[in-house]
């Protein structure tokens, strides 16, 4: 554990190895995965990931809902893991559409482009597609930055769920009535656009998010269920990226355009 840290003689391994990953995102320092300093388990990296974020809400932040990773088989390529995976958001995470962002506050932050979701009712354990349809309010394009802790964005499955699924930014679009919207389109078959300063950086489409973006939401509610928690009214549910994900670049405009739903975007400082 080469970076500055507060660790304590008393401090479980779990603890100290959140302590670490909460003070590398905070320092904006790479670390080495956890996994070649001592064999942890999946659930391990599950409460490391509790326990980091729980050292953020002790600070004063809020959660406001979760993420899924590796949704997409682009994703899933470009970093070599293929399970699905889900990570807890806070309100310092936010980033305003229009904002700039400071790239000295991250490691080696990148950009994907995605759909997301907020609830107006709770969505826990094995739903259907209507409960899942039912539970949520409003869908929207989002932008999502992720900036691993871990050094050269390499990680194996265990150690990205420790890192809290290398969370660190997102930006939400206008929020369109997601029950009228699908009764005039396919929430499946939407084109994704991400630019950088006006020129196309990734495309996709939106069912390259679990083939429907819906199943994103029946998935987070069964994969939370597993350890304990569950998607209530008001949390931001990130579906996961449609394309792989782009280094970010000092100066640039990033932006996303999803079909029927609309824009967001951000600068980079
Ligand atoms: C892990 C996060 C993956 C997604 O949408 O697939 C993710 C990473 O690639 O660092 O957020």
């Amino acid at each position: 554990m080469n970076i500055q840290t507060q660790i304590n003689q008393g401090m479980t391994m779990l603890e100290q190895f959140a302590a670490v990953l909460d003070g590398a995102a905070k320092q904006a320092c790479a670390v080495r995965q956890l996994s070649q300093q001592s064999p942890i388990t999946l659930d391990d990296a599950y409460e490391i990931q509790r326990l980091s974020i729980e050292q953020r809400c002790a600070r004063g932040e809020r959660l406001t809902g979760f993420k899924l990773g590796f949704t997409s088989k682009a994703k899933q390529e470009q970093m070599g893991v293929s399970d699905l995976i889900w990570g807890r958001l806070t309100d310092a995470m936010v980033i305003h559409s229009g904002d700039e962002i400071d790239l000295s506050h991250y490691v080696h932050p990148r950009v994907e482009p995605e759909v997301a979701f907020i609830l107006d009712k709770p969505l826990a354990g094995d739903v259907s597609r209507e409960q899942a349809i039912a539970a949520v309010a409003w869908v929207m394009p989002a932008l999502e930055v992720i900036d691993s802790r871990y050094r050269d964005f390499k990680f194996s499955h265990i150690d990205v769920v420790a890192d809290n699924c290398s969370s660190t930014g997102y930006v939400l679009g206008p929020k369109t009535d997601l029950l009228s919207f699908m009764a005039e389109r396919d929430l499946a078959d939407l084109s994704m656009v991400m630019t950088a300063d006006g020129e196309p950086v990734a495309q996709g489409r939106s069912s390259a998010i679990l083939e429907d973006p819906i199943n994103a939401l029946i998935e987070a509610a069964r994969c939370l269920g597993e350890y304990g928690e569950s998607l209530k009214p008001g949390d931001v549910l990130l579906a996961g990226a449609a394309t792989a994900a782009v280094a970010l670049q000092p100066g640039q405009r990033i932006a996303t355009k999803v079909q029927g739903l609309g824009v967001c975007g951000f600068s980079v400082k």
